[in-house]
């Protein structure tokens, strides 16, 4: 396989005007008939058409009304190169493909006998020839034609103009996009589908056509994806005065996708994950999902359709930042303080789990890469959730106006263009009056920093002195790193739990908190006027993704937790504390020793979860322990079996010992009424579940009451799915059994259901590798849907570290096996499935010596996708 590399960019030697696209949609035989106005682009040298398809057959050629000869272009696999063009060219092409043995759901093909596009990035040379490439923008005309009675609804971008009749059994739809956008964000449905709909009036008086379209019978799901995309709409007028710029936009939600949604300009596509909901079928955390996707392809519409990305290394350009505003969207969604806090340690939740490991093992890389073998390997937690966090510390170093104004220059200057992170961060520069020249180190240095800090406190001077250094672990293909512009929130607490007022470096800060910007390897800052030995809250709402050091006593992690005025940090205390106690508890298991927890960190706990004053949803945060991943990435050598034991050994203490207050807490977080998703309740449920999960941890038969009454009388999914997992997990078999054989016969006809019955199983540490396979002959099975290989296949390697990690090696061999069946039906799912391996070189060396050999077993197979290979042998390197 070929890498591809940054500084290789050229522009396209020929710019294209106008596309016109025909079809006629067959699921065996579709005819694609393109005509691409083109004229040569002066700033290319290069004087030949460089076209891209893929897996499709070429009919014919004309150039300018001529049928090319097959000597007059050359076609590759890849490509079609037609060389010498004149400098105005109309290219007439036709292509056939068979949309019904598209596994790899890329490009145009059938699920559920209905016909979607998915392009991005590099689906759309798999319907046509085209210059297949983000900064190739073109004005898009699309003619549908097929059966009627099969496929009664034909959609695509922009606007429709045309529809009617052709005789034979068969109807056309005509549609124009207005706007110029690359060939990535072209769409088209073909499909048997109903759809909810409202004109929508916006800010600037106009009224749009919102539709939301989903297979019959499911119509009952679409409320909330409605309501998200209407608050969508309202949100970006209002926070960055941002309007719909088209006439209709339409959602399509399928069952087959590969990821959670796509943003095609005014036809979104998603995955029903990412649509369907009612109180029946869909969890609280589904319901934010839905806002949040729905936010998030929405907001696509100005930052990733109408500004672009030049080339595909740019992909952060539009994803860290998209992110970034549909985050800001959740939060303001809830619009309280504690709320926003609560999202914000979700995110650090998922920076930790997901984006630390993958930022220190294989396959680590810029958030704007300089090389890739298949893009699509790219669409990452760097890319996205770190790329966000990059975006936030624009808004942490010039405020939210600052940032507001830096958002107005980028779109004064690149609207309909197809530009680079510089682009960005020179608006946010110059709309600001900053120099973001050593910013850039945030987009081509790799790797987590890792800031620490030492302080000193002088009484009779009353100062007290904060040093902060910084440094960042080598990554692949960087062994050396230059200081990053960290911005460094900090605050001071008194004994009495109150902020301390703050004058920095001889300036007085207006809040109590101050940003510090730490930009050399070691900086340090004077604090005047402290009259008391301070407790220091740092990098307070998670204002960088970096590991901080700070050699913290029990005792002042204790008053933060107790005190700090900062939510994400009152929390950050008591993952702290608990991380400690969780790795004594790892290293004594492994030393074959007795386990015990001390009083200090229960204690915290119970007065945290007493205290009607929090928040239940922060409360929650507060009581959930670091995970099991997160556990083993703070460890050199990782024993997951070790691990497991040492968490599963605290939860149980924890249970044991805070009984009462979390039965206490169980019933007064009731929700009882009609449902609703609001946080609010959201958190009361999350609370009260929590208790639940703890209560069976080691249940007696109250416990095991509590949750099958709880099962059995659910009025939403949340509540039935928690108390599904509570029972799962309680080690009374005969009663996990039982529930999960309802909860199947309840809800078969329900794949997203079925779906969350897969994954809880998965997850379960009863359940091993031979178990999985047993399911895997479940009539509900395929690999072919990626939901569903999801559900039981990654939810077992990713979430079951205890079962997979066995000593044997059987779930090596066996994600081996899945890895191999995915990647001939769908090499990225499959290459997905690859990256479960990445950190393999931390574990003890028995099980180090298995994961070798399963990653060299995939490496062998002959055929592999550029995906996987890509993925195994940066892993094996
Ligand atoms: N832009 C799409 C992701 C496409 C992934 C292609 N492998 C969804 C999103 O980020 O909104
Ligand atoms: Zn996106």
């Amino acid at each position: 396989p070929q890498t591809i590399y940054r500084k290789d960019y050229t522009p396209p030697s020929f710019l294209v005007d106008s596309v016109e696209l025909g079809f006629d949609l067959d699921p065996a035989r579709t005819i694609v008939a393109s005509r691409i106005r083109m004229r040569h682009n002066p700033a290319s040298s290069s004087r030949s058409i460089e076209l891209h398809g893929e897996h499709i057959e070429l009919v014919q050629v004309r150039l300018n009304g001529k049928v090319l000869k097959p000597s007059q272009y050359k076609l590759t696999a890849s490509t079609l190169t037609i060389p010498k063009a004149p400098d105005e060219v109309e290219l007439d092409i036709e292509t056939i493909l068979a949309p019904q043995d598209n596994t790899s759901l890329s490009g145009l093909y059938v699920s559920n006998h209905n016909f979607f596009t998915q392009c991005e990035a590099e689906g759309f040379r798999r319907i046509t020839f085209f210059p297949d490439r983000p900064d190739v923008m073109a004005r898009y005309t699309v003619m549908l034609r097929a059966d009627k009675a099969k496929y009664p609804v034909l959609l695509s971008n922009g606007n429709l103009i045309e529809e009617g009749d052709l005789g034979d059994g068969r109807h056309y739809a005509k549609w124009e996009d207005p706007f110029k956008k690359p060939s990535y964000l072209f769409a088209l449905v073909a499909a048997k589908l109903v759809c909810q709909e409202e004109h929508f009036k916006l800010a600037d008086g106009r009224t749009v056509l919102l539709q939301v379209w989903v297979e019959e019978g499911n119509l009952d799901k679409t409320d909330y994806a409605m309501q998200s995309l209407k608050n969508s709409i309202r949100w970006d007028e209002e926070r960055f005065g941002l309007e719909l710029d088209l006439d209709r936009f339409m959602i399509v939600a399928v069952g087959d996708f590969n990821m959670g949604a796509m943003e095609n300009k005014g036809l979104n596509i998603f995955n029903t994950k990412y649509v369907l909901a009612n109180p029946r079928v869909a969890t609280d955390v589904d319901y934010a999902g839905i806002e949040a996707v729905v936010g998030h392809e929405y907001f696509h519409n100005w930052t990733g359709n109408r500004v672009t990305c030049r080339d595909w290394f740019q992909l952060s350009l539009k994803e860290g930042l998209t992110v970034f505003r549909d985050q800001e969207f959740s939060a303001d969604m809830i619009g309280t303080d504690t709320g926003r806090a609560v999202t914000r340690i979700d995110q650090v939740r998922t920076l930790r789990q997901a984006q630390f490991p993958e930022d220190a093992g294989p396959m680590a890389h810029p958030v704007r890469p300089d090389s890739f073998v298949e893009i699509n390997n790219f669409y990452t937690v760097t890319i996205y959730e770190k790329g966000a966090e990059v975006v936030r510390m624009y808004q942490t170093l010039v405020g939210r106006e600052g940032f507001r104004k830096g958002m107005d220059l980028y779109f004064a200057r690149h609207d309909e263009q197809a530009v680079q992170c510089d682009d960005f961060r020179a608006a946010m520069a110059d709309a600001n009056d900053r120099d973001f020249q050593q910013f850039e180190r945030w987009y081509s240095q790799a790797g987590t920093p890792v800031v620490k800090a030492a302080s000193q406190y002088d009484a009779a001077a009353q100062t007290f002195t904060l040093t902060l250094s910084q440094s960042c672990p080598a990554t692949p293909g960087q062994p050396q790193k230059l200081p990053f512009h960290i911005p460094v929130t900090v605050g001071l607490l008194g004994a009495d739990g109150c902020d301390l007022s703050l004058i920095v470096d001889g300036v007085a800060a207006e809040t109590n908190s101050v940003v510090l910007e730490l930009t050399q390897a070691e900086q340090t800052f004077v604090f005047a006027q402290v009259k008391e030995a301070p407790v220091p809250s740092l990098l307070r709402d998670f204002s960088a993704p970096v590991v901080l050091q700070y050699d913290y006593s029990d005792a002042q992690l204790l008053h933060l937790f107790r005190h700090d005025s900062d939510p994400v940090n009152r929390w950050e205390a008591g993952q702290r504390l608990a991380m400690a106690r969780l790795l004594k508890l790892t290293a004594a298991h492994a030393a074959g020793e007795t386990l015990s927890l001390d009083d200090t960190f229960i204690e915290a706990q119970r007065a945290l979860l007493a205290d009607d004053t929090l928040d239940a949803a922060f409360r929650e945060l507060a009581l959930i322990l670091p995970s099991e991943t997160i556990i083993a990435e703070q460890l050199a050598q990782v024993d997951p079996h070790a691990i497991h034991a040492a968490r599963q050994f605290m939860r149980r203490t924890i249970a044991e010992a805070l009984k009462p207050e979390l039965l206490a807490q169980y019933h007064a977080n009731l929700t009882p009424g009609d449902y609703s998703p609001d946080a609010l309740s959201a958190g009361k449920r999350a609370l009260k579940n929590l208790a639940l999960a703890y209560l069976l941890v080691a249940p007696g038969k109250e416990e095991l009451a509590l949750a099958q009454q709880q099962f059995d009388s659910a009025g939403n999914m949340t509540d039935r799915a928690a108390a599904l997992v509570a029972l799962i997990h309680s080690g009374d078999e005969a009663a996990a059994q039982a529930a999960l054989a309802d909860f199947y016969r309840d809800f078969s006809g329900e794949a997203l259901v079925v779906d969350k019955w897969f994954a809880m199983q998965a997850a379960a540490p009863t359940t091993d590798v031979a178990a999985v396979r047993q399911l895997m002959t479940h009539p509900a099975f395929t690999l072919k849907n990626p939901n569903r290989a999801r559900s039981l296949i990654f939810s077992f390697a990713n979430g079951n570290p205890s079962q997979f990690h066995t000593q044997d090696g059987s779930g090596y061999a066996f994600w081996a096996e899945q890895v191999i069946a995915l990647d001939a039906l769908n090499p990225q799912v499959a290459a997905r499935l690859a990256r479960s391996m990445d950190r393999w070189r931390r574990y003890a060396p028995a099980l180090q010596e298995h994961m070798r050999r399963a990653l060299e077993r995939v490496a062998a197979k002959k055929n592999l996708s550029n995906d996987v290979m890509e993925v195994v042998s940066k892993a094996l390197s």
